[in-house]
């Protein structure tokens, strides 16, 4: 079953008749790690996050916006190129050094808006890969993001918490000395480098799980490195590294439409916030990395303003995954969490099956286009942002392109208060969500993730859950609705067996 299978033929016809007249520029800001419960507009208190609230008031807060995984490679890769995940081998959590997984000429978002005459840029965190597999770190990297679609790029390669801790700027590690060159390994450790395993003396933030492998920066990570001390990051630091890479993107191409794709490092662990975020919660380095994320989208709203930018570009706030607070390093972060729920009223996090995993905060704004202060449950998976960029843009996806994609253009300008009828959610298992259903397909998982303290949801029989009655999934009502679980269940193979 396809795409246009799922999409009512009216649904399609709104789509292109209401078409804006003008394409703005887009800029697509998706963070790491942040939870449905994060976020001031979203219902914390114990954080302050004045900036994406701003954001929010200026346009539409969604409430039923999911990630197509638990996970970031899975969300991103679906993300970008409109297909899931779940249908293509190799899309899990990759180590630093992997081989890029979109294969160059596959249709994706930057792909697409390049053709329709966007300049387009990604500036954070890639988590793709690079190369053909055996990269060599100390000359020409690809193919990479230029190859599949973006015509400038900023990246940290994999995660904060993974070598190698350098940035990649389009073909390059950015401030490389080649009289010391980077070696990489995710097998071997290199002589006389120490790691957290055999040199804890040496550590400021200690794992509470893995990452106990290279020291760079006093962290240890996962994988191992040498070299190339001129162009290590300062984790302090990133956040400022990064918006002011995108300020720049956005101040040198203001004259014309662009794409950016700004994908934050907060809140993904190794979590360092600057010395001037430090105690701005009192909920240690996770909520202060929450504050560090919230000047990122302020600085971005502030480069929009200053360049009178703001009415022509829609902005777009989300995240790759659901939340999660021990992720491997003892940060304080269980300890000092209070009464903050991470993933607020949804049942799991990160790596979880239970909607937590996937459901997330997304926010858009474009003055004039869309209606400040409004809000939608339309039901959207962020593998629809081909489909839907495409169709803003004037343009489409082209044949092959995005099997899983739908243009939900309507609902994200608040259009239409519907947009899906159904979407799959992806952790170890899959789950189907048709309108207030949602089915988790049996599996023989572990139930809970006793490392993150994650229950994961899976279970040996299948379970189905009434979201409108019971969004915090704790009645399974599969026994009481035998039929309803058959038919969702063929369903679900349906979309699963199509390609
Ligand atoms: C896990 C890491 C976790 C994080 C995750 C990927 C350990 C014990 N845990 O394997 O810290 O890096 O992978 O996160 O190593 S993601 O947001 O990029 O998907
Ligand atoms: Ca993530």
């Amino acid at each position: 079953m396809r795409r246009r299978d799922f999409l009512g033929a009216g649904l399609a016809a709104v789509a292109s008749s209401a078409a804006p007249p003008k394409r703005p520029n887009i800029v697509l800001i998706y963070a790491d790690d942040v939870g449905y419960g994060d976020l001031g507009c979203y219902g914390a208190t114990s954080v302050k996050t004045p900036n994406l609230d701003k954001l929010a008031a200026g346009g539409l807060q969604f409430s039923n916006v999911h990630a197509s995984s638990a996970t970031c490679t899975p969300s991103r890769y679906s993300m970008l190129t409109g297909q899931y995940a779940w249908r293509k081998k190799g899309t899990n959590v990759l180590p630093g050094d992997a081989a890029l997984v979109i294969p160059p000429g596959t249709p994706t978002v930057a792909s697409i808006l390049k053709d329709q005459g966007y300049t387009t840029g990604v500036v954070g965190k890639w988590h793709l890969g690079l190369g053909n597999g055996n990269v060599d770190w100390n000359g020409e990297i690809a193919p990479g993001p230029l190859e599949i679609g973006f015509d400038y790029s900023f990246v940290i390669p994999a995660t904060g918490d993974r070598v190698p801790c350098v940035f990649v700027e389009n073909h390059r590690v950015a401030n490389l000395d080649p009289a010391d060159p980077i070696s990489v390994s995710y097998t071997t450790p290199f002589p006389g480098q120490p790691t957290g395993k055999d040199n804890p003396e040496l550590l400021r933030m200690h794992p509470s799980q893995g990452h106990n492998q290279t020291i760079v920066n006093g962290v240890s990570r996962i994988g191992y490195m040498k070299g190339g001390k001129s162009a290590l990051w300062v984790d302090e630091d990133i956040a400022d590294t990064l918006t002011a890479k995108v300020v720049g993107f956005i101040e040198k191409n203001k004259a014309k439409p662009f794409f950016l794709y700004f994908a934050t490092h907060d809140i993904h662990v190794p979590r360092i916030p600057h010395q001037r975020f430090i105690g701005k919660t009192t909920m240690g380095p996770r909520g202060d990395a929450i504050a560090e994320l919230d000047w990122c989208v302020g600085e971005v709203l502030k480069a929009l303003d200053r360049n009178h930018l703001a009415n022509d570009t829609l902005i777009m706030f989300s995240s790759d995954n659901g939340p999660v607070v021990d992720d491997g390093y003892k940060d304080q972060a269980a300890e000092k969490l209070g009464a903050h729920k991470p993933a607020g009223p949804l049942r799991g996090g990160k790596y979880s099956i239970f909607d937590a995993g996937t459901r997330v905060p997304m926010l858009a704004r474009w003055p004039g286009h869309i209606k400040k202060d409004s809000r939608s449950n339309a039901l959207i998976s962020q593998v629809d942002f081909p489909a839907t960029f495409a169709a803003l843009a004037g343009g489409n996806v082209p044949s092959g392109g995005g099997p899983d994609s739908t243009n939900v253009l309507p609902a994200l300008l608040g259009q239409s208060q519907t947009a899906r009828e159904r979407l799959v959610e992806h952790a170890g298992t899959l789950a189907l969500v048709e309108g207030d259903w949602k089915l988790i397909s049996p599996s023989k998982g572990a139930r809970r993730n006793e490392a993150t303290n994650t229950e994961l949801g899976n279970d040996p029989e299948p379970q189905l859950y009434d979201l409108a009655k019971d969004i915090g999934e704790t009645n399974n009502v599969a026994a009481k609705f035998p039929e309803r679980v058959r038919a969702m269940t063929a369903t679900l193979e349906k979309i699963r067996a199509a390609e």
